[in-house]
């Protein structure tokens, strides 16, 4: 049961020793501020949260997600034609968020929170995966973990066709209500290390992306049509397994993001190398380009 006081009294089945709790005896279309609070509550303590049963419409979808924040359409993927607030997923043979991210890094103020509405899915295959990234920091060594958090790397929106969409965010982030640690790296939208040269960037960005999917920080969701997930973008990932073969759509509402906090203070300059000739110029042109955009519009 929820603990809080004086908070609604829902049943909550966790999923996993490291993230994920099932949530009953709740209806989402019926919630109010009160609800939302302790939703809330329980979304910081489990990261992410299910409830199965509730097929919302596409309006009350969106009447629960403003409860959280603002909500943003996604900026590189045409929303529903009714509802702009709704991004949809819909295949039918696999191929669907299948690398892990979290949501939207490539932009200055990556989502905060996000929830899914299982509008149809396939009998078997379609689960998805989330990744707890406090874990994945915590789990590094000290020295790993020294390093990680002077540096901060580029994200772009290059998986959406907009290679030119580019944000800096730190490697180690501090969450804003826990002031817990998490590794902020994914394999979908982070490019490269900044203060690294391009193949210590390519060696520690591939540790951290695989060590970031350790089996030991998922949890992994067989999802029935009408079950709500959702997420908090700040401190997961979240990946879609590849494996099925009917029809799979999915909605999704998105809450505005905020400012990633660094955990410490980036420590070294940026590393380019774009005057030279060659490969390693090559290597370092996008880095190069953002940091001169930046600085013009400063
Ligand atoms: O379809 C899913 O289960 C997850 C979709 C997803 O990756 C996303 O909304 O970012």
């Amino acid at each position: 049961m929820a603990t809080a006081t004086n908070a609604p009294a829902f049943d909550v089945l966790p999923m996993s020793g490291s993230l994920g709790a099932e949530v009953r005896g709740i209806s989402l279309e019926h919630a109010g501020p009160t609800e939302a609070e302790a939703i809330l509550s329980l979304l910081i303590e489990h990261m992410v949260l299910f409830f199965p049963d509730q097929h919302l419409t596409p309006d009350a979808h969106i009447a629960f997600g403003r409860h959280f924040g603002d909500l943003e359409g996604h900026p590189n993927v045409q929303g529903t034609s009714e509802h702009s607030e709704i991004f949809e997923l819909r295949a039918s043979r696999g191929a669907v968020a299948d690398e892990w991210h979290s949501d939207l890094t490539c932009q200055d103020q990556p989502s905060v929170l996000a929830i899914l509405n299982m509008v149809k899915c396939p009998a078997v295959g379609g689960d998805t995966m989330w990744a707890n990234m406090v874990k994945a920091y915590d789990a590094l060594s000290r020295p790993l973990q020294d390093l990680c958090e002077g540096l901060t790397a580029l994200h772009d929106a290059h998986p959406h066709g907009q290679p030119e969409k580019m944000s800096i965010h730190p490697v180690v982030r501090v969450h804003p209500v826990t002031r817990r640690k998490s590794l902020f790296v994914n394999e979908h939208f982070t490019r490269r290390i900044v203060e690294l040269s391009h193949e210590e960037s390519d060696l520690l960005l591939g540790h951290l992306t695989r060590w970031a999917s350790n089996p030991s920080f998922t949890v992994r969701y067989s999802w029935a049509q009408g079950t709500i997930a959702m997420w908090d973008n700040r401190c997961t990932q979240h990946y879609v397994l590849d494996d099925f073969e009917e029809e799979r759509v999915i909605q999704r509402v998105t809450v505005m993001g905020d400012q990633p906090e660094a955990a410490s203070p980036a420590r070294f300059e940026p590393f380019t190398n774009s005057g030279a000739p060659g490969a390693s110029g090559r290597h370092d042109r996008q880095l190069k380009a953002y940091l001169d955009a930046k600085a013009q519009a400063r």
